[in-house]
């Protein structure tokens, strides 16, 4: 009898174990980046698939950034060209007061969190004392050869805590190995050195662009052996936008999708492709239509053969070339366009990667830094002051209203039991003036609201202020102003339980 009690607990603890065992495969699938969609599944079983897609860890760190920067600096800075042409004499690279301490530091000075230097464009020329070629600063009269402008901007970065990353062109005009199978190896050693001799790398970008090289050949990429690589020696490190964590959001006009989900069909996760990757992460670039103006609704997640998590990225420059011209030294774009850019960009779910580039001293020009400086100041005057502070929140069918207004993003309100819509009623303790909506869900949950109406009241009645699609990470939308004492917010599509980790309504600044 003692036996047989001794064999049952025995037995019940190993159902116990391996319920457990499966719930925690189950919630490890269900943490994963990718899902593989099988044939004949049902669009019930593919909206709660594509709604429990979550980025990586790295791309969430990424995400949460907002703002990056990029330095388009290099031979082009000293020739007025847009693209060289591999030619150039290592001479034309003369910083005469090159400083990446001030690059960093105007950079950080208006909200950026991570910058990223072009270490080579396409002609081929390298930012540092590179053993792979000659063609690179050491045979540069800056620093008597001595110099290195990587080193110089990874210290930078350091010094003022923001994240690191390199742009390596993939083409090179310059290397005569560019477009026979040496190549790949070629550019393996490049990374090699820009990932182990600076420290922390966060992103590496590679441009898609692809030319002949000397034998009349295009060069056929390794991408798939040069992102192991990356993920070997910087696993921390997103590889954008010929890569698999980051997608380029298809303009360099710096204004993203009204509508931008970061659940997008994959055409080529086979079965192979993600045996391939990590249990949580693709490692391979997903392919499919990632440049028209839907990538994500329901009719287009239902053809889909794979479903992953792959953000969108707004790249656009300062001025209206990546490399700096004196010519354009008037052309700068003002802090309200910068404004407007920014809400296109971080407003619809984006990360804003603008362009900076220092100009032929190895500074960024003062035209550049007005700008930036004046763009910070029209962000803060608006956003420092979030006039829901303080409102008594009622959400019948939500849970943690107060999540909403604690300034803290992992922690977030949602729906009671399997609710896909909502309504989220705000008192804001006396009258108030508004005119921006800031909403963001909690992603590390997934990618979810479908559609949303703020409204107010107004003699009693509920007007509309404004209305939306997707949310994401961060949505802000601008609209008339509107005086108030009550508003509220209808989620009025969701894929699965919505939820929101911050709510804000604004004022915009005078411009
Ligand atoms: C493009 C390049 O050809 C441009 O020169 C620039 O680097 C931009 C960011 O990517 O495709």
């Amino acid at each position: 009898m003692k036996q047989l009690v001794v064999k049952k607990t025995f037995l019940l603890a190993a159902i116990c174990a391996s319920t457990l065992v499966l719930q925690a495969q189950k919630g490890a699938q269900e943490k994963a980046n990718f899902v593989h969609i099988k044939a004949g599944e049902s669009s019930a079983e593919i909206l709660r698939k594509a709604a429990n897609i979550v980025p990586t860890p790295r791309q969430l760190r990424w995400q949460q950034l907002e703002l990056t920067a990029f330095f388009h600096f290099g031979v082009n800075t000293f020739t007025g060209k847009e693209w060289g042409t591999g030619k150039e004499d290592p001479q034309t690279f003369n910083p005469t007061a090159l400083d990446a301490d001030q690059w960093v530091r105007v950079a950080k000075e208006a909200g950026i969190r991570q910058v990223i230097l072009t270490a080579k464009h396409h002609d081929g020329f390298c930012l540092w004392p590179t053993a792979t070629t000659k063609h690179s600063v050491a045979s540069s009269p800056w620093k008597e050869g001595k110099g290195d402008v990587v080193k110089e901007v990874a210290a930078a970065c350091k010094k003022y805590n923001i994240g690191f990353g390199i742009y390596l062109s993939p083409w090179d005009m310059n290397a005569p190995v560019y477009g026979t199978d040496a190549y790949n190896d070629f550019f393996m050693e490049q990374l090699t050195e820009l990932l182990t001799q600076y420290g922390r790398v966060d992103e590496v970008w590679f441009d898609g662009a692809n030319g002949e090289g000397p034998n009349g050949k295009k060069q056929v990429y390794d991408f798939g052996r040069w992102y192991a690589h990356i993920r070997k020696l910087q696993p921390e490190a997103v590889i954008a936008i010929m890569g698999p964590d980051v997608r380029w959001v298809g303009t360099e006009t710096g204004y993203g999708r009204e509508t931008e989900w970061s659940v997008v069909p994959a055409d080529n996760l086979d079965q192979d492709a993600v045996a391939a990757s990590s249990q949580q992460g693709v490692a391979f670039k997903p392919q499919g239509d990632m440049r028209g103006d839907d990538l994500g609704s329901r009719q287009k997640i239902n053809n889909a053969k794979g479903l992953v998590w792959y953000p969108a990225e707004t790249d656009v420059s300062i001025r209206p070339g990546w490399f700096y011209h004196t010519k354009e030294d008037s052309l700068v774009k003002t802090p309200q366009k910068l404004l407007d850019i920014y809400y296109s960009s971080v407003g619809r779910n984006g990360v804003l990667l603008l362009n900076i580039p220092p100009d032929g001293r190895g500074l960024v020009h003062e035209a550049d830094v007005a700008a930036m400086q004046g763009w910070k100041a029209l962000r803060d005057a608006t956003f420092n002051n979030n006039l829901a502070k303080g409102a008594a929140i009622t959400s019948v069918n939500g849970v943690r209203p107060a999540a909403l207004l604690d300034d803290n993003y992992a922690t977030y309100w949602t729906t009671k039991g399997s609710d896909t819509t909502a309504v989220i009623e705000l008192d804001l303790k006396g009258t108030k003036t508004f005119d921006v909506l800031m909403l963001q869900e909690q992603i590390s949950v997934g990618q979810r609201i479908e559609s949303f109406v703020l409204e107010y009241q107004s003699g009693g009645q509920w007007m509309k202020a404004t209305e939306g699609s997707t949310v994401g990470y961060k949505r802000l939308l601008r609209f008339d102003a509107v005086t108030a004492n009550k508003v509220r917010l209808r989620i009025t599509a969701s894929r699965l339980q919505p939820t929101l980790a911050a709510f804000g309504l604004y004022k915009q600044a005078a411009q």
